[in-house]
């Protein structure tokens, strides 16, 4: 696929994916989205991919579905937004199920579903001045791409339901104190702290990080006894990988492992 309004980079065994709309706040249109869809299928297929990076240009990391497309200024007929919201799902599915660490690095505000594209990614790490918010309720909407199933599940539901039905903007550093997001460091620190992050990650056996999140995906549906045989089904798994006879035979050895993701 030919990209317009994504920048896609690799470097390390890392893939950086940074939205590219800055004129817009990187507001998602239908291509972008598709751009998105595309990069992180394809990540999943590249072996030399072993953790992704998400962020946006300029001031902001994504204010959410363009309002210009959603509803046209010239008066043309709106799309069907279920539709819209269709090739999202497509999007938050696709990071969800890619079995490599994805890390947001949220420079700016995140809203709409902007933000939540930056919670359906696995580490959250936001510029002290970013902010999130639930924006879907100031222009008739309800929260989507995932944000009612997951920000209850980080914040609670008392929390989310007031984000969401206020529709307020909250600062990183509270995001952070909720349990929102991972981390908030310094706005000039961000960029060389997050690729130092998904550096590390991509150094990190890649399979058993894949298997971390197909694990963390079942926890959310998963009773305590069926949690438990997939545990113990996917650490056999885990178990019979390269990675795993580097990572003993490194701490045996006492000296730093090399794991090439298998
Ligand atoms: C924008 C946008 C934007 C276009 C800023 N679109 N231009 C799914 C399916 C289908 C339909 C609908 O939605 C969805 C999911 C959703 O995401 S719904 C929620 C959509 N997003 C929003 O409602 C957020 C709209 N934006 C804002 O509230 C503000 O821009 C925030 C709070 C994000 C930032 O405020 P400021 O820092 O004051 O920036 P600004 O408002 O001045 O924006 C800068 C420029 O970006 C401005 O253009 P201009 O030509 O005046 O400089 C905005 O019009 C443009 N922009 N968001 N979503």
């Amino acid at each position: 696929m030919d990209y317009q309004f994504v920048l896609r980079e690799v470097d390390g065994g890392v893939l950086t994916l940074t939205m590219n709309r800055p004129e817009v706040l990187n507001s998602c249109n239908r291509r972008m989205v598709a751009e998105l869809r595309d990069a992180i299928e394809g990540a999943a297929s590249d072996e030399t991919i072993r953790a992704v990076l998400l962020t946006g240009a300029g001031r902001a990391f994504c204010a959410g579905q363009d309002l210009a497309e959603a509803v046209p200024p010239d008066g043309s007929a709106a799309p069907d937004l279920g539709a819209v919201v269709e090739g999202y799902n497509a999007l938050i599915l696709g990071m969800r199920r890619l079995e490599k660490p994805v890390l947001a690095a949220v420079n700016g505000v995140a809203a709409g579903a902007g933000a939540n594209i930056a919670l359906a990614c696995d580490i959250v790490v936001a510029a002290e001045t970013a902010s999130f918010m639930q924006a879907f309720i100031k222009i008739g909407l309800i929260p989507d791409n995932g944000g009612t199933y997951v920000l209850p599940r980080l914040v609670g539901v008392a929390r989310a339901a007031a984000l969401m039905m206020l529709g307020d903007r909250v600062s990183a550093q509270q995001a952070r104190d909720w349990g929102m997001i991972y981390e908030t460091v310094a706005p000039p620190l961000l960029t060389d702290h997050c690729r130092e992050l998904a550096r590390r990650m991509a150094a990190q056996p890649t399979h058993a990080l894949g298997l971390i999140k197909r694990a963390l995906n079942a926890s959310y549906g998963n009773d305590l006894p069926a949690q438990l045989a997939l545990e113990a089904a996917l650490q056999r798994d885990a178990g019979r990988t390269a990675d795993y006879t580097e990572g003993v035979r490194a701490f045996q050895a006492k000296r730093p492992p090399t794991f090439r993701g298998r």
